[in-house]
């Protein structure tokens, strides 16, 4: 019985139903207990009443029974859809556990579908991100990632390395001057393909990384521009203490916000100047690493104030992040204007007023992830599988040199290993360490 699992599925809170989840070959003999019912048809929703093993009533729910293998471990699995709240759902658990199931490790229920053969690992990653996704554009990424579309990524790229490996072997008949000059540029052709495709996909997924776990915003500035009360006025509540003396914000804060369809991960930093206080010094290079961490920047700057050195170091922070998105704003625009924007013209500066508002950047904001959330590229979404195809990648250049020379089996091993690293996507080699690793990092009852 220890190998049959329970964990509630549903998150703990006030909701209207929770789902207890139990698999295992014990599940359907625990259902026929906590429920008192003889007969349990599969996937038939029975409305029954639940007891606890001293017949005390629990709640009348719903209890569906997927019989092995047509469930989502592949093994018998017992789901009861109860009343919500905190105490249903485990009283069923405990029930459950007191004829002798075992609460499920997180993840527990993905790994055994893996194990069992119904999903691979892209799937199980995929199930594990649509959970935390933060916009809805990387939820309809991971949708497709869970109908396989990495997977044939995987079993196409193993294919056409595995044609070139085909080739190398009609190759070693000849004598190494008089391989054929078309195989060889053929072969090459399609190695240089395969890494371009790889670049590709792996700059995507850097790009679009913030759809899933939420693009990080930060908001800089010379002290006293209204960065903190523009976090405040997106937040719509006072998170960060505003107040007119230069140097309050000493260290960076975080907090999500929603911009149209995406959640964002907005910060707000100490302002930057030339400090002499200690703390305020290691505020500012806690800003300055923000502003590397960030996918976007909004450079702020006050309307209301002429133009300074200091306002001209912003910029100059600004001309050096070439990669990055950076949004220019002018803020306080309330007031009366004493700055010179023709410095900042170049940059197309937003007009906004953390007081009176910001549509203008809101706006900007939300088109900027809109475009990158667009296009139906593919995504990897793990470190784990960016790892692999670059690794894949790394093989497939290493292989291109013994070609060249003619060297067949070097050429032969590496591009074996190349197919070890894309196969590893889907399925490891070395694998109870990953395994673990990887679906540990789930939820529970997932
Ligand atoms: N009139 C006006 N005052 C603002 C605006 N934004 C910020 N302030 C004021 O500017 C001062 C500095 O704001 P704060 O958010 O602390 O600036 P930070 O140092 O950049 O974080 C405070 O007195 C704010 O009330 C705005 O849009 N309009
Ligand atoms: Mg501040």
């Amino acid at each position: 019985m220890h190998k049959t699992i329970a964990a509630i599925a549903t998150a703990h809170g006030v909701s209207s139903i929770s789902i207890v989840r139990i698999s295992g070959d014990g599940a359907l003999q625990i259902a026929h207990k906590i429920s008192h019912k003889q007969e349990i048809i599969p996937r038939y929703a029975h409305l029954t009443s639940l007891y606890t093993p001293e017949n005390i009533l629990i709640d009348r729910a719903i209890m569906i029974y997927f019989s092995a293998p047509h469930s989502f471990t592949g093994e018998d699995i017992v789901e009861f859809q109860c009343h919500g709240g905190m105490v249903v759902a485990q009283e069923i658990l405990d029930t459950a556990m007191a004829y002798g199931v075992r609460l499920a490790e997180p993840g527990e229920f993905s790994k055994r579908a893996f194990l069992n053969g119904k999903i691979d690992l892209t799937e199980a990653e995929a199930i594990s991100k649509l959970i935390e996704a933060k916009s809805v554009d990387a939820a309809k990424i991971l949708a497709r990632q869970l109908k396989g579309e990495l997977k044939i990524f995987v079993e196409e790229t193993r294919e056409a390395l595995l044609r070139s490996l085909a080739y190398s072997e009609v190759m070693i008949d000849y004598a190494e001057e008089d391989i054929p000059d078309d195989i060889m540029q053929s072969i090459l052709d399609q190695l240089d393909q395969l890494t371009y495709q790889i670049e590709r996909i792996v700059d995507a997924s850097h790009r679009r990384k913030g759809l899933i776990e939420g693009f990080k915003v930060a908001i800089i500035g010379k002290p006293n521009v209204g960065k903190s009360s523009l976090l405040n006025a997106l937040l719509s509540y006072d998170r960060a203490i505003v107040s007119d003396i230069a140097g309050t914000t000493r260290d960076t804060i975080e907090e999500q916000v929603r911009i149209g369809s995406h959640i964002i991960r907005l910060v707000d930093t100490a302002g930057i100047r030339d400090a002499r206080d200690g703390i305020e010094k290691i505020g500012i290079e806690r800003s300055l690493s923000s502003i590397e961490e960030a996918d976007v920047i909004i450079a702020l700057f006050d309307g209301s104030r002429i133009f300074d050195e200091e306002d001209e170091k912003i910029i100059s922070l600004v001309d050096g992040l070439k990669e990055k998105e950076c949004i220019v704003a002018v803020n306080k625009t309330d007031l009366e204007h004493r700055f010179d924007r023709s410095r900042l013209d170049r940059y197309a500066p937003i007009e906004v007023s953390a007081k009176k508002g910001f549509v203008h950047l809101t706006q900007k904001l939300e088109n900027l992830f809109d475009s990158i959330g667009q296009g139906d590229e593919l995504m990897l979404v793990t470190a784990r599988q960016i790892d692999a195809v670059t690794k894949t990648k790394l093989s497939i250049q290493e292989a291109k040199v013994p070609l060249l020379n003619g060297e067949l089996e070097f050429f032969s091993y590496h591009l074996q290993e190349a197919v070890k690293m894309i196969s590893s996507i889907s399925k490891p080699y070395d694998s109870e360490e990953i395994l673990d690793k990887m679906f540990g990092e789930f939820c529970l009852g997932k």
